[in-house]
């Protein structure tokens, strides 16, 4: 068997890839070890950048978002019981789509059995060869049948714990990494969102956030130790400890429910360089990680995809690798970016176990400062909508 570009991971990075790719009429192949129905039952990002909205409408995968997605114009900052709006719209003139990674992963698997992609899931022990020669290849294994797929180019966005990053040789790759010091504790829950907008909550007791999915699933997180386990958060306490983080006038109507998904998940940075290797070609979570406080995970994968795909677009159209051989530097600044917002966002606005009194006033005084402050405010909202690819 024979693709132009190999697509190791059917997640947001190599279906959005693949689609594009399809579109222009470039021959490829997805392959994931795991199921359709796996990769849509994982419950992670909930917020598009304007790019990443205007990427699935290249993608021709945008309509249901458009009808069902929630566009927002800002979102407030809660600290010491008030909670601060940010106007993205009226700082920026750009606003975030909330749309569920969910459904954009759906979106763009139904787009591409629309459109005649192949993706073969299941496939197991996917291991890519030559990609520093001229012949590079990969080989899987399915119905108890090794299989081998030749290609032009492998693109790895199969997420951090995929096999593309680990098949680089350790010295060919320089990593730098942040593993902090606790997690998210999560929720989804059939009921209505405490507000409208998204509530970003410093608090002594920890960080707590309220999303949602739509105007009747809300998405709810509070900052946890990370030896904290499932079993030991009922709704009843999980909720308790959220009204205890958020202002009185969200927490004195939060609506409750019965939780439908629970989840705990560790926070890190990091980033792998360079993302290009001869003819592999590291996009996404198989690249970079981002602690959630920003909104920047499934945004970043977008980003690299842009840069990806127009690399591979001229190569096949115009002969040219320009594109290619600029992808990691392009991408890593972006990345980098991403990465800092990201970090000072978490900084900001999570309790650390070497916490005292003084760190939480500097917190709280850099809060007020920001909300206070047009520029800084500006800074913030510049970063949250997303920088220029
Ligand atoms: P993904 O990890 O989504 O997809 C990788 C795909 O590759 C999967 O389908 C997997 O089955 C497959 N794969 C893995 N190893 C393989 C192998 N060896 N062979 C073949 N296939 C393999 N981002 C946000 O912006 N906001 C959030 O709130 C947020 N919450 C998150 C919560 C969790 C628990 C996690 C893990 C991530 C979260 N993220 C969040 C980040 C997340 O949204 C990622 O940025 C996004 O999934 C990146 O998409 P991909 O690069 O496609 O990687
Ligand atoms: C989510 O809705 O899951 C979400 C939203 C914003 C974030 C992180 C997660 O910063």
């Amino acid at each position: 068997m024979r693709t132009k570009v190999a697509i190791i991971g059917s997640g947001p990075s190599g279906l959005l890839l693949g689609q594009l790719l399809t579109n222009a009429g470039i021959d490829n192949i997805i392959l994931d070890r795991a199921g359709k129905d796996y990769i849509l039952s994982r419950v992670r990002a909930g917020v598009l950048e304007e790019g990443t909205a205007g990427m699935l409408d290249f993608a021709g995968a945008g309509a249901r978002m458009h009808a069902e997605g929630l566009p927002h114009d800002g979102f407030s900052l809660a600290f010491k019981g008030r909670d601060h709006r940010i106007d993205l719209f009226g700082l920026t003139g750009k606003r975030v789509m909330v749309y569920g990674q969910t459904e954009l992963t759906y979106d763009l698997m139904d787009k591409r059995e629309a459109t005649g992609g192949k993706t073969i899931f299941d496939a197991l022990n996917i291991t890519p060869y030559d990609f520093s020669g001229d012949s590079p290849y990969l080989t899987y294994e399915k119905d108890g049948l090794t299989h081998r797929l030749d290609c032009d180019f492998i693109a790895g966005c199969d997420g951090y714990h995929g096999i593309s990053r680990r098949s680089v040789p350790q010295q060919a790759l320089k990593t730098f990494e942040r593993v902090y010091p606790f997690g998210w504790l999560g929720i989804l829950v059939d009921v209505p969102p405490v507000s409208h907008e998204l509530i970003y909550a410093n608090h002594p007791r920890g960080f707590a956030l309220c999303s949602m999915r739509s105007e009747t699933r809300s998405r709810y997180y509070i900052q946890c130790d990370l030896a904290e386990k499932i079993n030991d958060w009922s709704d009843e306490r999980f909720y308790d400890e959220l009204r205890r983080r958020l202002p009185r006038n969200h927490a004195e109507v939060l609506v409750v429910g019965p939780s439908f998904e629970k989840s705990i998940a560790p926070l890190r940075s990091f980033v792998a360089e360079p993302m290009r290797f001869g003819a592999l070609f590291l996009v996404g979570d198989a690249a970079h990680i981002v602690p959630p406080t920003g909104a920047k995970g499934l945004n970043l994968a977008a980003s690299d995809v842009h840069y990806l795909f127009s690399g591979l677009a001229e190569h096949y159209t115009e002969h040219s690798s320009a594109g290619l051989d600029a992808y990691s530097s392009r991408a890593l600044k972006r990345v980098w970016s991403a990465v800092r917002f990201s970090w000072s966002m978490t900084t900001m606005m999570h309790r650390f176990p070497d916490s005292g009194e003084f760190d939480q006033k500097i917190q709280e005084a850099e809060l007020d400062y920001l909300v206070g402050s047009v520029a800084a405010s500006s800074a913030l909202a510049e970063n949250y909508v997303g920088l220029p690819y």
